[in-house]
């Protein structure tokens, strides 16, 4: 016996590839309701060898249903999110709305399902920002081991990271570089994306600090550990799919890098490929369609006592967002709505 499984902005990069996960990892699914909103009511999307048709989120009844994965913006799962959760559906979602809401578990399974029984208080459980996700599955096994105090990153993010405003700004304007003629100003970014890098994800906040940044630090705590302090500059590349991360990690103890690597090596959802040689270390075009966090690079930092560095990478849209509701949602069922 399987769930009834509701997809919300099915269409959206994201949505589709909840769609796709949920197909791979054969989640037990009896019935599947794709919904979109009114500008996209009636396209057809995969899942696995059938192709289903949007409803209208609008007009949708969630009585009866019990998970819906959102994957639509904070205004559209405002509006539609309680709906759900009152109608007994309980919703994962992948916006920020939820996420700071200390009744609302935000969940990464690997790191903190034990907080999945939260879900009660508001049948609502919050996927986390993409940069959190893949960073906080390499930071958990290392901070039981030595206890993390301060964590220094940079990200390298996609522009799949901005949805498809954001990839088919990469991709015209990579194109228009050879056609002088046809330019392509910036619109979805503040800056050209094409062969550039830009300091700025997200708004920006009083301490001059973006709110990409902020989630960093904010998420961290909240599913790893509070006391964790977090520094984070968040940076938009010309990749199209894949983050990536420097990472410096301050810990109370020593911690060799060779255990480091031991302990990653063991750690679920981590796949560590780190040989000291041309090539033998992960890049963003190859963890594409891949579950894993990749994690190489894993050295002392000399400059302080207990100091590492590492580098991280991992498909945005897989566990930075879609995979991560589909464990979520795995989770939920093996603990929490179990079927006969
Ligand atoms: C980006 N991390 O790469 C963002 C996208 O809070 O879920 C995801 C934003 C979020 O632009």
């Amino acid at each position: 016996m399987g769930y009834r499984i509701v997809v919300v902005g099915a269409t959206g990069n994201v949505g589709r590839e909840m769609l796709n996960i949920l197909a791979e990892r054969q989640f037990p699914v009896d019935e599947i309701a794709v919904l979109a909103s009114r500008k996209s009511l009636g396209s057809e999307v995969s899942f696995g060898d059938r192709t289903l048709t949007t409803k209208d989120l609008d007009t949708f009844d969630f009585t009866g249903w019990d998970m819906a994965l959102f994957a639509v913006g904070s205004d559209a799962t405002k509006k539609y999110a309680p709906l759900a959760a009152k109608a007994g559906c309980v919703v994962i979602d992948n916006s920020s709305l939820y996420r700071y809401d200390s009744e609302v578990p935000l969940i990464v399974p690997e790191v903190n399902a034990d907080a999945i029984h939260g879900y009660k208080n508001k049948n609502i459980i919050a996927n986390p920002n993409c940069s959190t996700a893949q960073m906080v599955v390499a930071l958990k096994p290392l901070h039981d081991r030595a206890r993390i105090k301060r964590v220094v990153v940079s990200t390298y993010q996609s522009v799949s990271g901005a949805g498809k405003e954001g990839i088919d700004e990469l991709w015209d304007q990579t194109k228009s570089i050879y056609n002088p003629t046809d330019d392509k100003p910036p619109k979805k970014f503040t800056k050209q994306i094409a062969f550039n890098v830009i300091p700025h994800i997200d708004v920006f906040m009083d301490d001059g600090s973006t709110k990409e940044e902020w989630k960093m630090v904010a998420e961290t705590k909240k599913i790893v550990d509070k006391s964790i302090k977090v520094t984070a500059t968040c940076v938009r590349v010309p990749v199209f799919v894949g983050h990536s991360e420097a990472v410096n990690i301050e810990f109370e103890e020593f911690l060799d890098e060779d255990e480091a690597r031991d302990i990653l090596r063991e750690a679920p959802g981590v796949m560590v490929i780190d040989k000291r040689e041309d090539g033998g270390y992960v890049t963003p075009i190859e963890c594409v369609g891949d579950f894993a966090t990749f994690i190489s690079r894993i050295r002392q930092d000399s400059t302080i006592d207990n100091g590492l560095n590492l580098w991280c990478v991992s498909d945005n849209l897989r566990k930075g967002a879609a995979l991560n509701a589909v464990q979520i949602a795995e989770l939920l069922g093996r603990e929490c709505l179990k079927k006969g």
